[in-house]
């Protein structure tokens, strides 16, 4: 075949018989017919990887890798080295033993020759190796090679090296004994044509984290990865496999237990799962089915869902931390602060969709729902005290989506009943435009006081927060929703509240099975549109007290009302600590220890008086407005949302019932803050 005929601009696909022809190559090969399925690849690359984009290309390595994987699925492959070279050319090589190099009977071609030139020929020698085994489209590496601008194989195997060259898909040498090894193994190395992908740019992150990942479900095998163009390595072998994967998960969270494991097969299919619930609050599952990362979860994770969810709500009755007449626990409530990955091995996965994938196969929601049901139940009757802490944690859970239901309806019903309804200690401003407005959340009834007569009443509002309260309770989220104080805020503010989820396979199934919405507080909804004011700004003393109550806030509006952190309405008053006179009428405000006392050197004969404000209270309404209020003079520091991430990880340190950890954290915090005496 001439070089023209093979470079395909477009067009239809040949019809079948006329991809059967005879190859006469170098190698004595005469009698030989071969199916020429890989013009066809050429033709139409997308039927066979997706896409002829950067997506595309990538899915050449994960091909080509893949094939490694299955051999160690196997049992036979232990390494796997990954090189991205300087002219953009890969190579993937394994110490597996080595594609077959005898004469294959029905080609008389040599098995590495078919495997590389025969679409889907694996399937024809692959009687010992592992039923597994293809990767998302299957295609093989004859596709890779079809696509390749260049591709060459070497095997060692049987006491030999043996290499074979091929350009865009045919070859170009014979199978040739180059050396001798006692080693086996397969080593491919190829450059993707720019005919078909236009620019060739691997992506190193995509690399990186296809290897991590198959690292992780294939605890065996080790896999390097070497950029030559930086001279970056690196190896990822995780002995511990999908155990290592959900402690990685929960790396900066305080775990409560051990990771559960389990891995089970039935009837073909294999169920590996790993979980491990942290303290925290947002669910993390990843889900993989044949070794892909199922980013849209499927059938394999609704069947796991479905048995979590009933097999702790079971194991609570059960153990009598739910009672008869209490409602059962919702999904979310049983995956809250949850890390867990599951991966299964289908016998003919089905996929949907190229980008974000999902596994459709029906059958296997039943088995996983059945295999993870049992094993479940089993783990929890043997590790009583884990099953405890994971009942806890879903009922704290339970409880702050309840009381975030109930505060959210019992705002709703007041809005409904007056419109209205603002809470009593608000001092409200008169405009009525939000954009104009802004609201202080003031610590404590006196400094709320001097803070009503120091505000521009047009413009600003105020709302006292009663200090002790909140932090006399050590509130729980839930109980801080709870609290009078809070649903004060919360019917200022005007937009109601949701509980943020942020989950890695979000999936869209209803797989409770329990049908009702109750105490999941779906029913409430945080609406930015309401918000009453544009800005919302925390004005605490500078003490311990004071930083109680901003992490309590932050938490609450980073949880709560997240939109309202993201899109920039929060911010922090930023009180003076010192007052500077010298004479009548020469003052200096200033926030830190520094700033005193470089104004006090500057005024050395001058005699200075210092008065240091120990809270909010001891400001005169003139210097309030004056220091903290007057938008011409004030500083304000607006809240990001790693602010209130922070504070939301704190909180439960800060708030909690241990008070070393609580102790530890205000020392270590006292010293970056340079803002703020906590000794004083
Ligand atoms: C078919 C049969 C055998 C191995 C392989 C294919 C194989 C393919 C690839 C692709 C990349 N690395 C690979 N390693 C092995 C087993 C033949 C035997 O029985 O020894």
């Amino acid at each position: 075949m001439s070089t023209e005929e093979k470079d395909i601009k477009a067009g239809a696909e040949p019809p079948v018989d006329e991809q059967v022809e005879k190859v006469s190559g170098k190698y004595d090969a005469d009698q030989i017919t071969v199916l020429k399925g890989l013009e066809g690849v050429r033709r139409r690359p997308s039927m066979y990887i997706g896409g002829t984009g950067s997506q595309g290309l990538h899915h050449l390595f994960v091909e080509v890798v893949d094939n490694s994987i299955d051999e160690s699925l196997a049992g036979y492959c232990s390494e796997i080295d990954v090189t991205l070279h300087n002219d953009n050319s890969v190579t993937v090589e394994d110490n597996g033993r080595g594609i077959p190099v005898d004469i294959n009977k029905d080609t008389g071609l040599p098995g590495v020759t078919v495997a590389m030139t025969m679409l889907h020929a694996g399937g024809k020698f692959d009687q010992g190796g592992y039923k597994f085994s293809g990767g998302l489209h299957g295609i093989g590496v004859s596709a890779v090679n079809a696509l390749s601008r260049w591709l060459e194989v070497e095997v060692a195997r049987g006491g030999k090296v043996y290499i074979q060259k091929f350009e865009r898909g045919e070859p170009v040498t014979g199978l040739e004994v180059v050396g001798k090894s006692k080693l086996t193994g397969t080593k491919v190395t190829w450059l993707a044509d720019d005919e078909i992908f236009g620019s060739i740019e691997y992506h190193h992150d995509v690399i990186v984290q296809r290897l991590r990942d198959l690292a992780y479900l294939n605890p065996r095998v080790k896999l390097a990865f070497k950029d030559e163009n930086t001279g970056e390595e690196q190896v990822f072998h995780y002995k511990d496999g999908l155990i290592a994967f959900v402690q990685a998960l929960n790396k900066n969270k305080d775990p409560l237990h051990k990771p559960i494991y389990m891995s089970r097969r039935r009837e073909d299919t294999e169920v590996e799962i790993a979980i491990q619930y942290n303290n925290g609050f947002q669910e993390s599952i990843f889900s993989f089915a044949n070794n892909i990362h199922t980013t849209e979860g499927g059938t394999h994770l609704s069947g796991f869902k479905t048995a979590l969810t009933r097999v702790i709500n079971a194991y609570a009755r059960k153990t009598g931390a739910l009672k008869d007449k209490d409602p059962n626990l919702s999904g979310d409530d049983v995956r809250e602060g949850m890390a867990a990955v599951i991966a299964v091995k289908v016998l003919h996965p089905q996929f949907e969709s190229q980008t974000k994938i999902r596994l459709t196969n029906a059958d296997i929601e039943g088995l996983v729902n059945s295999i993870v049901g049992e094993g479940l139940a089993e783990f929890l009757e043997e590790n009583p005290q884990v099953g405890k802490k994971i009942v806890d944690k879903a009922l704290t859970a339970w409880r702050a989506r309840e009381a975030a239901r109930k505060a959210a309806d019992a705002i709703k019903r007041a809005n409904a009943l007056e419109n209205s309804a603002l809470p009593g200690k608000l001092a409200d401003c008169t405009e009525r435009d939000p954009s104009k407005c802004e609201i202080y959340l003031v610590e404590g009834d006196s400094a709320g006081g001097s803070a009503k007569q120091g505000r521009d009443r047009r413009y600003q509002a105020i709302l006292p927060l009663r200090g002790k309260i909140l932090n006399v309770e050590k509130a729980r989220m839930d109980k801080a929703l709870d609290n009078e104080e809070i649903k004060s805020l919360i019917t200022a503010l005007g937009t109601g509240i949701s509980k943020s989820v942020v989950g890695d396979a979000a999936d869209a199934d209803d797989e409770e099975g329990n049908g009702g919405t109750s105490g999941n507080g779906r029913d409430s909804k945080f609406d930015i549109s309401k918000l009453r004011y544009d800005r919302v700004i925390i004005m605490t003393d500078a003490d311990v007290d004071g930083d109680h109550i901003r992490t309590l806030l932050l938490t609450f509006f980073f949880r709560y009302m997240t939109p309202l952190i993201e899109q920039g309405h929060v911010y922090m008053a930023q009180p003076p600590l010192f007052r500077i006179r010298a004479g009548k009428d020469a003052t200096w405000y200033c926030r830190t220890e520094q700033e005193r006392e470089e104004i006090i050197k500057s005024l050395r004969n001058k005699n200075p008086t210092v008065q240091r404000f120990k809270g909010l209270g001891e400001m005169n309404p003139d210097q309030l407005h004056e220091t903290t209020m007057d938008p011409t003079k004030r500083v304000i520091a607006q809240v990001t949302l790693e602010d209130a991430m922070e504070a939301d990880e704190i909180f439960t340190v800060l708030m909690g019932d241990k008070v070393e950890p609580r102790k530890a954290f205000i020392e270590a915090h006292s010293v970056s803050m340079e803002d703020v005496d906590w000794h004083a």
